[in-house]
């Protein structure tokens, strides 16, 4: 069965199988991920904050008229927020304490949205933890 979803994920790009197959094996795996090439500037990328442990930069393919992905440079197992440990409890709380310093950058005073895609039913598509950051036009709830 194909089901039909959003652009970025998974399953609406390949067959039920498959995309679990795919997310099963990206989120176990310390194989690179399209996020390295970007960190290591192998690929360009709009960077709107960095500093030795976080990397915001745009999404190629917005949602909101600010769409924002706040990365850790350093992955260390991080693949995914349902395989935290208690050691990454310092670099979460930094992403998100930087959203809301790139959200005041950005002028986003009237408010914002962040999110994080988990796994397959949260629609994630690279498998190196992210926050998106969404802001820039009044956005609707319940998400899709
Ligand atoms: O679906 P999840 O939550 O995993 O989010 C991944 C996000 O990465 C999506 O919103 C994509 O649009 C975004 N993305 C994917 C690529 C990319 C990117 N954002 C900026 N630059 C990108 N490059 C250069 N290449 C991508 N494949």
């Amino acid at each position: 069965i194909r089901i039909t979803r959003p652009y970025s994920c998974p399953r609406a790009t390949m067959d039920e199988a498959s995309a679990a197959k795919e997310a099963a094996a990206s989120a176990n795996s310390a194989a690179p991920t399209i996020f390295d090439k970007i960190i290591a500037k192998e690929i360009p990328s709009t960077i709107v904050y960095e500093d030795e442990k976080v990397l915001a930069f745009r999404d190629v393919n917005p949602q909101a008229p600010v769409h924002i992905l706040l990365i850790p440079k350093a992955r260390d197992g991080l693949t995914q927020l349902s395989k935290a440990e208690f050691r990454h409890s310092e670099i979460l709380g930094d992403l998100l304490y930087t959203a809301k310093l790139v959200a005041e950058k950005e002028g986003l005073k009237d408010g914002f949205r962040v999110v994080i895609n988990d796994g397959l039913d949260g629609c994630q598509s690279v498998y190196h933890l992210h926050l998106h950051l969404l802001g820039g036009r009044q956005l609707k709830w319940p998400p899709g």
